[in-house]
This record gives structure tokens, sequence and C-alpha cells, in this order.
């Protein structure tokens, strides 16, 4: 079976370009990616998860209103029993002047990763696969081998 990531944008956030990248990234890497679209609220996050089983939940934020879409969302996980990596990637804060700062507030809101704007999709897979220790790609390969 390979893992399966959740991915969406939060909030009130319309921004579906960088999702649809994502998504399309994800899947040929050899990740199941159910993707929710955009304006995807906490709740419709966790019942996803939980539908799923997801390994990951990859949440995309754009408009610079992330964090408080955001507070709230990993006791939610936790509640509905979600066991899952999270990553939150976009344009975190309104003018991300100092990232750091903005990775620090991310990771205090229980993400596992926060990632910025000019990451690349191959960024994002490569992380996640160091988290999940797989690679499905490797498997794909080596069952075309096979
Ligand atoms: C196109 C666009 C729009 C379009 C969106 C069309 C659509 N349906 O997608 C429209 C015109 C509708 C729009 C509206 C708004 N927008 Co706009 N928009 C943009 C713009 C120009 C490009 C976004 C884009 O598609 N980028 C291309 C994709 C490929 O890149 P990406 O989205 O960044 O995603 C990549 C990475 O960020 C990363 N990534 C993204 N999510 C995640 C998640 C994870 C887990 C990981 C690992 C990586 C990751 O990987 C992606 C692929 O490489 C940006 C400016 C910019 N240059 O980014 C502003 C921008 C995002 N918008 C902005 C704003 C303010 C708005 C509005 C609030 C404006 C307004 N006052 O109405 C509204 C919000 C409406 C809403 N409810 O969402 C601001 C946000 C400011 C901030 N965060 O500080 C920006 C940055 C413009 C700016 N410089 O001010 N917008």
């Amino acid at each position: 079976m390979p893992p399966t990531v959740i991915l969406g944008v939060i909030g009130s956030d319309a921004h579906v370009v960088g999702i649809t990248i994502l998504e399309q990234a994800f899947s040929a890497a050899g990740f199941e990616v159910e993707n929710l679209g955009v304006q995807t609220s906490q709740e419709e996050f966790a019942a996803a998860a939980t539908e799923h089983d997801a390994d990951a939940v990859l949440v995309s934020s754009l408009y610079g209103h992330a964090e408080q879409d955001c507070q709230g969302f990993h006791e939610l996980l936790a509640r509905e029993g979600v066991d899952a990596v999270t990553f939150i990637g976009g344009n975190l804060a309104v003018g991300q002047d100092d990232f750091e700062q903005t990775r620090e507030t991310f990771r205090a809101l229980g993400f596992d990763r926060v990632f910025d704007s000019e990451t690349t999709p191959e960024e994002a897979i490569r992380a996640l696969e160091r988290d999940l220790n797989v690679s499905p790609r490797e498997t794909e390969t080596d069952r075309i081998r096979a």
C-alpha cells in the first residue's frame, strides 16, 4: 500500500495552483493523494485523515491568515485520533520578512515541518519520504524490474 497524503488549502483561502502542482508531484512520486481542494476547514482535514487512515496531512495557505486558521488544528487531530506527519507550506505570514520566526510559530502550533513559498515539490517529497521512512518511487521501480 502506498503512503496516503491528505492535501488541502485551509480556511477561506482560494489559491489553487500550488496544491494542484503538489498533488501531481506527490502522485507521480508514488503517494496516494487525497486532494481536498481550496477553502478546506480543519474538520474536513480531520475527517479525511481519519477516513483514509492518512500517513501525512499537508496544509497549504497563501493568503496570509494561516496562523489564525491553524489555531487548535493539532488538538483537533489528536481528539480525532489522527496519527500523521503534518506539513504546512505557502505564504504563511503577511510579508514573510523573517521566515525563521514564521517557522517557529507553526512548529509551536504542532506542525512537523514548515515550508516557505520557494519550496519545490521535490523538496517536500524528499522530506516526507525521510519522515515516513519510505520511498514509493523505489518501490515502483522495484516492481517494474521484478
Ligand atoms: C494567482 C494569485 C491569486 C489568484 C488565485 C487564483 C486561484 N484560484 O488560484 C486570485 C486573484 C484569486 C488571488 C486572490 C487573492 N490573493 Co493572491 N495571489 C496570487 C499569486 C499572484 C500567485 C499564486 C500562485 O498561484 N502561485 C504559483 C504556485 C505554483 O505557487 P504557490 O501557490 O506559492 O505554491 C508553491 C509553494 O508555495 C509551495 N507550497 C504551497 N503550499 C504548500 C504546502 C506544503 C505542505 C508544501 C510543502 C509546499 C507548499 O509549493 C507550491 C508548488 O511549488 C500570489 C503571488 C505570488 N507570486 O505567489 C498572490 C498572493 C498569494 N495573493 C495574495 C493575496 C493577499 C490575495 C487576496 C487576499 C487579495 C485580496 N485582497 O482579495 C485574495 C485572497 C482570496 C482568497 N479567498 O484566497 C498575497 C498573499 C499575501 C501574504 N500571504 O502575505 C500574495 C502573496 C500576493 C502579494 N504579494 O501580496 N490571488
